[in-house]
């Protein structure tokens, strides 16, 4: 399989193979941790692959194999936040975590290695994720001085459940893949080396469905969990198919035109 470069960044890798976008995080000497110029190219990366017509699913991974993410780096973790070239302290990863939740495509998240701290948070927020069988997860928060209330929290809690949750954050234990996957954590757990290969050919079933039904769903497992900006999520895309009817567009174009609408043909459905 070969990986197209799509935008070259200084923290990530951002490609593309056929409808398959993959963003990877290029920092495998820190395992992968991440910093706020890391987080800001990923946000990038994904409202690129948001805008792609041609991108229908996003891998997120990390490069080298021993790590998806490590979370915050925390040697430039500062006053406030974590710090980047403008001094300024920012937990711009929570942004990214809900760009990762309403770009309206499949992410899947594809993890080799460790998968810690705020680097787990990203993999819990995907839609799906994908395991190798070195994987480890686990949140360091209270060992480190941090948590995550937000979506660490309580989607972790949807995830596996309440008790499960509050053991993963209250006691900062490892878990294995397959204790992973027995909680419901991942999807499936492959051997290292078939790590990319699975995940290729998950997106590509993907890739065969349709892509508004996709939208819809997604939107849809959104909507009860994130209140209001759920329910706006789902009603976008009502809005959307609504504009594709002839029904809206009798609307617009007697506005266009100066006349009245003339809704009358148009059925009042049971
Ligand atoms: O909680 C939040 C947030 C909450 C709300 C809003 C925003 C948030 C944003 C971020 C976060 C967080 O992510 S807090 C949690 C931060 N992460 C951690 O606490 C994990 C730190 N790392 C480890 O515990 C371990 O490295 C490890 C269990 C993942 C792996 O251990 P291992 O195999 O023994 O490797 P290790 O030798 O520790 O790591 C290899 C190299 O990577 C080390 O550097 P070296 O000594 O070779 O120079 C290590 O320092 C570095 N490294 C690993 N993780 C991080 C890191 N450097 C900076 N930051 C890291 N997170």
């Amino acid at each position: 399989l070969t990986w197209t470069p799509i935008k070259e960044f200084r923290e990530i890798l951002f490609t593309q193979s056929g409808g398959i976008a993959k963003i990877s995080i290029n920092r495998p000497q820190v395992h992968n941790a991440f910093t706020p110029l890391t987080v800001q190219e990923m946000i990038e990366a994904m409202h690129i692959c948001r805008d792609r017509t041609d991108i229908g699913v996003v891998i997120l991974t990390g490069e080298g194999g021993k790590a998806f993410c490590s979370g915050g780096d925390q040697s430039v973790r500062g006053h406030g936040g974590y710090v980047g070239d403008d001094a300024m302290p920012r937990l711009n990863v929570l942004d990214l975590q809900k760009l990762i939740r309403s770009i309206p495509k499949p992410v899947v998240a594809m993890v080799a290695g460790w998968a810690i701290g705020g680097g787990h948070v990203l993999h819990v927020v995907c839609d799906l994720s994908i395991a190798a069988d070195n994987a480890r997860f686990g949140q360091t928060g209270p060992n480190v001085g941090s948590f995550d209330g937000g979506f660490g929290a309580s989607y972790l809690a949807r995830v596996v459940g309440q008790k499960k949750a509050r053991e993963i954050w209250f006691l900062c234990d490892q878990y294995d893949a397959q204790e992973a996957l027995d909680m419901g954590l991942v999807n499936k757990v492959v051997p290292l080396d078939k790590l990319e290969e699975t995940t290729v050919a998950w997106c590509n079933k993907i890739l065969e469905k349709s892509p508004l039904a996709l939208r819809m769903l997604k939107s849809s497992f959104n909507a009860e969990l994130d209140g209001q900006a759920g329910i706006q999520e789902l009603a976008g895309n009502a809005t959307l198919l609504y504009y594709l009817s002839e029904e809206a567009k009798e609307g617009k174009n007697a506005f266009l035109e100066k006349r009245k609408p003339d809704f009358s043909k148009y059925p009042k459905f049971p």
